[in-house]
């Protein structure tokens, strides 16, 4: 595998496609490839795209990486899909979307479907991302399926986090979860040739609203703004206000306004130490899942089966509580270990 980095630095596709199927499978020796490449991530800026299936997240990546590749700039497109074993068929029909964009060098797509955990994924995506840094492209384009906890463990692999609506998608407040809304440095509509965009663009501004303690005067300025795109922020506020962006993907309308507001978000990211923190931050989350996983892969390594059913019986007969019985799985694991 440790093989692989050199190749994969000096741009051969093989290499690269076989680093990541070992990411995907988790291969033996893996690690090994992900030590070396890491010195050289950190270059790429890393987009994620999220939304409900069929809001337009393929197309709207496919027109970016157009956009990108006319900038000279090269792309790397990566599809999670989260949900099910059973949309294969969503990432067959990306594949058709993007199918435009093959036979470009400067264009590399690759797509990963449900493995095992959702944590696993979320790690996946983050090992798939730095070796797609490590080999040079400018651009990582992340696009996942919104589907409840997972797009935001997986959005926090990216620096630029789009939140794709579509009108039309049931009520549209039901249909904007809270916790999408936080991790959305960009709101767009798509599909704007549909009716009922604008409910849509209304329902989200004011949930933004809700969500950002700011004045009355401060939104309209930040909308008017937004909406022309030209500075997102007023430069006297250490906040971004995430703006909400009407897009045609198929027409290729709006990709521009969306292009230079992922620029202007980078700009902000890049000024006053944000970008520093916001790595800062993205480190210990991840560190912290990492440990998480270490720690109970390496517990269930050493007990045996037997024990943990003799703990869960225990509870169920209430003579054990629950955090009791945790105490004494770890105090299994700690005397195990060290020996
Ligand atoms: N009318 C309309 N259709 C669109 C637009 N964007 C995408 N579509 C169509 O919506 C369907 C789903 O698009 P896709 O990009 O695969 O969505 P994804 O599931 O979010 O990746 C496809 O048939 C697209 O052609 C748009 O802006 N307007
Ligand atoms: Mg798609």
């Amino acid at each position: 595998m440790i093989d692989l980095v050199e190749p994969l630095r000096s741009g051969d596709r093989r290499a690269l496609a076989r680093l990541l199927t070992a990411v995907e499978n988790e291969r033996v020796g893996v690690q090994a490839a992900l030590t070396a490449l890491y010195p050289y991530t950190g270059h790429a800026w890393v987009i994620g795209l999220t939304g409900a299936p069929g809001t337009g997240k393929s197309s709207l990546v496919t027109e970016l990486a157009k956009v990108y590749r006319s900038k000279g700039e090269t792309v790397a497109i990566l599809a999670v899909d989260p949900t099910s074993p059973f949309t294969g068929g969503a990432i067959l029909g990306d594949r058709i979307r993007m199918r435009e964009l093959s036979g470009d060098k400067g264009i590399f797509i690759r797509s990963m479907a449900t493995r095992g955990s959702l944590g696993g994924l979320a790690r996946a995506t983050r090992d798939a991302v730095r070796v797609l840094d490590a080999a040079g492209f400018d651009r990582i384009l992340v696009e996942t399926v919104g589907a409840g906890q997972s797009e935001v463990e997986i959005a926090r692999a990216a620096y630029t986090t789009i939140v794709i609506e579509a009108p039309g998608l049931g009520d549209d407040v039901q249909a904007i979860k809270a916790g999408i809304l936080e991790i959305a440095d960009v709101l767009v509509v798509n599909k704007a040739d549909r009716p009922g965009v604008d409910s849509t663009v209304r329902a989200l501004r004011t949930m933004l609203e809700l969500g950002h303690p700011v004045s009355r005067e401060q939104m309209v300025a930040h909308h008017g703004q937004a909406v022309k795109v030209e500075t997102p922020t007023t430069p006297n506020h250490d906040f971004w206000l995430p703006p909400v962006i009407r897009t045609v993907a198929t027409e290729g309308e709006g990709i521009v306004e969306l292009v230079a507001t992922i620029e202007a978000h980078r700009d902000y990211l890049t000024q006053a130490n944000r970008m520093h923190r916001l790595e800062q931050q993205q480190v210990e989350m991840e560190l912290v899942d990492r440990v998480r996983d270490e720690l109970v892969k390496q517990l269930f390594s050493v007990l045996p089966a037997e024990k943990l059913r003799e703990v869960v019986d225990q509870v169920q007969a209430r003579s054990l509580d629950p955090q009791s019985a945790v105490n004494q799985l770890l105090a299994f694991q700690q005397v195990n270990v060290a020996k």
